[in-house]
């Protein structure tokens, strides 16, 4: 069979980084879009850059994505890139409309213009859901997104389906709920936590500032959900999934659970709650049902919420002694 061909945009991003690895053990030829900055920010992708093929480009500029889909005449596109954290939509909503929502059309039009018969992969968000209308939420749960982000990935959500009813493509959306993992960026909550926690057990820190210690989400590992993504792709039918756990914990959980790692009982002695860290507008609560993913794709997520919490401080810590040394 002819070696197929993958274009991954945010391929220098947490999950990025894993979906060009497990395409590349599915024997792909992996290619990247990547866009300018004036230091390299290939630490995700470092340990696999020379068996990916890296094509700059960027989600504002409609020529580098119509060049990016000609270069690598894909059969699979999967369009990850975004401005992905939701506490900066609010002081970059223009910004993040045009990464998040218009980017979204820039590439399906590269895409129409250039090779419509590739399969499309859209990075759907369970921010979409924000106010919730029923618990826990499915393919067919109304969306009321709470942020400039949820509402951005509302338009590309949509689009995408577009597309599929206009032009007859192949076009999929994974609304996934909150993944995570050691490459997650450092300003997310999970990820701010491992590391805060990791510092105070070395002695680095004596406290971590967090905002609202009450919401809850479906966390599950990034590594698990890549796999979903490339499963979507791999029907007969293009059609939406929800990705998630089918549980939830809030971040005061996390935050012990991460505490109990290095054997602190009494967390609340190295976590003040500042009010700037609060949102304009919450999502308090989100669980995914992933019936639909489970039957269909036979997916299931196979890292545990304590595993996931242990893996990210015991990671941190290692990273945190290697940068020391
Ligand atoms: P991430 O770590 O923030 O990665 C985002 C990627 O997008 C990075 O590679 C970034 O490049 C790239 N990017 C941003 N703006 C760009 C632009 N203008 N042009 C080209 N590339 C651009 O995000 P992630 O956690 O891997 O998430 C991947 C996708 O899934 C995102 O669309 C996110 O919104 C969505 N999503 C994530 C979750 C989750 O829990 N992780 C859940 C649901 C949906 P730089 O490295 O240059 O910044
Ligand atoms: O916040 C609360 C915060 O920034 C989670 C993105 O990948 O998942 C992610 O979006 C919760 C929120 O992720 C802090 O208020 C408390 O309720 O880790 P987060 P997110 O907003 O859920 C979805 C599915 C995506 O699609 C997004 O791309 O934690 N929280 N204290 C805090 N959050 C942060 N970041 N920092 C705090 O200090």
């Amino acid at each position: 069979m002819a070696q197929k061909s993958a274009l991954v945009t945010g391929i220098t991003g947490q999950d990025g980084s894993y979906l060009a690895e497990l395409l590349l053990a599915k024997n792909y030829k992996v290619y990247g879009l990547t866009r300018r900055t004036s230091t390299p920010n290939y630490e995700r992708i470092k340990h696999i850059e020379d068996k990916i093929e890296l094509i700059p480009g960027d989600l504002l500029d409609q020529q580098s994505l119509t060049a990016a889909v000609e270069m690598s005449n894909p059969d699979e596109v999967y369009n990850l890139a975004a401005q992905s954290f939701v506490a900066t939509s609010w002081s970059q909503p223009v910004l993040t409309g045009e990464f998040t929502a218009l980017g979204v059309t820039r590439m399906l039009e590269a895409l129409r213009q250039v090779k419509s018969k590739a399969k499309f992969y859209q990075a759907s968000s369970s921010e979409m859901f924000g106010m919730v209308k029923e618990t826990p939420q499915s393919e067919k749960t109304p969306f009321h997104p709470r942020s400039p982000y949820g509402v951005a990935k509302v338009y590309g959500h949509w689009i995408s389906i577009n597309y599929r009813e206009s032009y007859n493509m192949f076009t999929v959306s994974g609304i996934l709920f909150n993944h995570e993992s050691p490459r997650r960026g450092l300003e997310f909550v999970t990820r701010k936590i491992s590391h805060g926690v990791a510092k105070i057990h070395l002695r680095e820190a004596n406290f971590i500032e967090l905002g609202n210690l009450e919401a809850k989400r479906d966390w599950g590992f990034a590594g698990d959900y890549v796999e979903a993504m490339w499963l979507m792709l791999q029907q007969d039918k293009p059609d939406d999934y929800v990705i998630a756990t089918g549980e939830n914990h809030s971040v005061e959980e996390f935050v012990r659970e991460a505490f109990e790692a290095v054997g602190i009982s009494d967390w609340t002695k190295y976590v003040k709650v500042k009010k700037e860290l609060f949102r304009p507008a919450e999502v308090d609560f989100l669980i995914g049902d992933s019936t639909k993913a489970r039957k269909v794709l036979e997916w299931k997520p196979k890292v545990t919420f304590q595993e996931l919490v242990k893996m990210m401080v015991k990671s941190d810590i290692e990273l945190l002694q290697k940068n020391s040394k």
